[in-house]
C-alpha cells in the first residue's frame, strides 16, 4: 500500500526578542546597590523565560535582534551565561544580529565565546543568508561598531527563485522614530517588502510594534529599562508558512513594571498635607502590580504656597513607605506661588533680588541659563521671605 506523504511540515515557528541590555547600570533609573543587582539578575530571568516559552510552544528557532548585552559592562562571565543557555535550547536554534551596544567589534562577547552548533552569530554588516529548511531563509546583519549608519535595507531583491525570505537586524525605522531616539542603521518600513522579505525581525525601538501592514517586527524591550518603557512587555511569537501566511503573537513575560504618575500639589497648606497627597498617588500607582518589582516616577505639579517646602528626598522615602516600590524616582515640576511682580515692586532687599534677577531674565535666550534664573527667583525669594528652602 503506498503511503501519501500528507506530514510535510509547512509552518516554521520563532520567538523573536531584542533590546536585553544585560549587564545594564540602572543608575539613570536611581537604581543602585540591591536593586540594581536584582533588575539585573530579572534581565537573565527574561532570557530564561524567552527560552521556556519557545520551547513550550514548539518553536523551531530563536532569533534575538541586537543590544542583547551591553559592551561597556558585560564581560566573559556574561557571554558564559549566554552560551550555557543557548546549548540548553537545542535542538531549538539561535541566531544573532548585534546592534549597536553589542556590536560584533574586537572584543566583543560574541567574538570571544564559544557557541554551542545550536547558534549562529551573522556577523557581516550587510544581510547574509543562513538556511532554515523548508524553503524559509533568514537573512541577518550585524553592527560590527557602535556608531554604523549603514541602512540594513540597502540591498538587492531576495526571493527570485520563490521561497519564503525574513530578515533579521537591529535598525532605527524612519517613519516610526521616537522622539530623541539615536539612529543606528535607518531604513524604511516600505522596503521590507519591496525587497522581497516577507518579515523583518528587528530591534532597536523599547516600543513593542507589530506592524500587519509592512510585517515589520520590534518586540520591545521585555523588561522596562527606563520610566517611560511602561506596558506589557516580552518576545513576540511568529509564525509563518511555505505560502507566506504569517501571524504574530505578542507574549507578556515581564515581571518588572515601570509607572509614572503625576501628584498635583496644587494649594496645598503643609508639606504633610503634600506627603498625604504624595502617599495617594503612589498606592493608587501601584495597584496591582508586585511593589518590590515595581519602580516609579512620581511628577510633582501645581503652584505651592512660599510657606511649603518640598524636600525630594523626603518625598521619595514618604512614596516607598506608602507604596513599597523598589524605586522611586521624585520630579518637582511644582511651580512657587510667589507673585513676583509684586515682590519686584517691594523697597525692600528681597525687591531689590527680584527686580536684579527678572532683568537679566529678560534679555537672556539661552534656555538652561534661563532654568538657572528662574531656579534662583524661587530659592531667593523663598530665603528672603524667611521660608524654609526645599530643594528639587
Ligand atoms: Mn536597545
Amino acid at each position: 500500500m503506498l503511503l501519501s506523504r500528507t506530514d510535510v511540515r509547512v509552518t516554521y515557528r520563532i520567538l523573536h526578542l531584542a533590546d536585553l541590555h544585560l549587564d545594564r547600570a540602572f543608575a539613570g533609573l536611581g537604581c543602585y546597590g540591591e536593586v540594581a543587582r536584582r533588575r539585573r539578575e530579572g534581565l537573565r530571568q527574561a532570557l530564561r523565560s524567552a527560552g521556556e516559552a519557545a520551547a513550550d510552544r514548539g518553536c523551531d528557532l530563536v532569533t534575538l535582534g541586537g543590544d542583547i548585552y551591553e559592551h561597556a559592562q558585560a564581560g566573559l562571565e556574561t557571554g558564559r551565561f549566554l552560551a550555557t543557555l543557548f546549548a540548553s535550547w537545542a535542538p531549538m536554534r539561535v541566531a544573532v544580529a548585534a546592534g549597536n551596544h553589542d556590536p560584533v567589534m574586537p572584543g566583543a562577547l560574541w567574538e570571544r565565546t564559544e557557541w554551542p552548533e545550536n547558534v549562529h552569530v551573522f556577523r557581516e554588516p550587510m544581510l547574509t543568508p543562513l538556511s532554515l529548511g523548508d524553503g524559509i531563509t533568514l537573512w541577518g546583519l550585524s553592527h560590527r561598531d557602535p556608531a554604523w549608519l549603514g541602512d540594513p535595507l540597502d540591498c538587492d531583491s531576495v526571493g527570485a527563485e520563490g521561497g519564503v525570505h525574513i530578515a533579521l537586524f537591529h535598525g532605527a525605522e524612519m517613519g516610526s522614530r521616537p522622539d530623541g531616539k539615536s539612529i543606528h542603521g535607518p531604513f524604511h518600513a516600505a522596503h521590507i517588502r519591496e525587497r522581497g522579505f516577507s518579515l523583518a525581525l528587528c530591534g532597536h525601538y523599547h516600543r513593542r510594534r507589530l506592524d500587519a501592514a509592512t510585517h515589520l517586527v520590534y518586540p520591545g524591550s521585555p523588561e522596562p529599562l527606563t520610566f517611560d518603557e511602561d506596558g506589557e512587555r516580552g518576545p513576540v511569537m511568529v509564525e509563518i508558512d511555505n505560502n507566506d501566511r504569517l501571524r504574530m503573537e505578542p507574549l507578556t513575560l515581564n515581571r518588572w513594571h515601570a509607572v509614572r504618575a503625576d501628584c498635583d500639589v496644587d494649594g496645598v497648606a503643609s508639606a504633610a498635607e503634600a506627603h498625604e497627597c504624595v502617599r495617594d498617588t503612589a498606592r493608587e500607582a501601584l495597584a496591582g502590580l508586585p511593589p518590590e518589582r515595581s519602580m516609579l516616577r512620581l511628577t510633582l505639579r501645581g503652584e505651592l504656597p512660599t510657606q511649603v517646602a518640598l524636600d525630594t528626598a523626603v518625598v521619595e522615602a514618604v512614596a516607598v513607605d506608602a507604596c513599597g516600590a523598589a524605586v522611586v524616582r521624585v520630579r518637582d515640576l511644582s511651580t512657587p506661588g510667589i507673585d513676583i511682580a509684586a515682590a519686584a515692586l517691594d523697597r525692600t532687599a528681597r525687591g531689590a533680588f527680584a527686580r536684579e534677577v527678572l532683568g537679566a531674565l529678560e534679555g537672556c535666550e539661552d534656555e538652561h541659563e534661563r532654568a538657572v534664573l528662574d531656579d534662583a527667583l524661587r530659592y531667593g525669594l523663598q530665603a528672603l521671605e524667611d521660608v524654609e528652602v526645599g530643594l528639587r
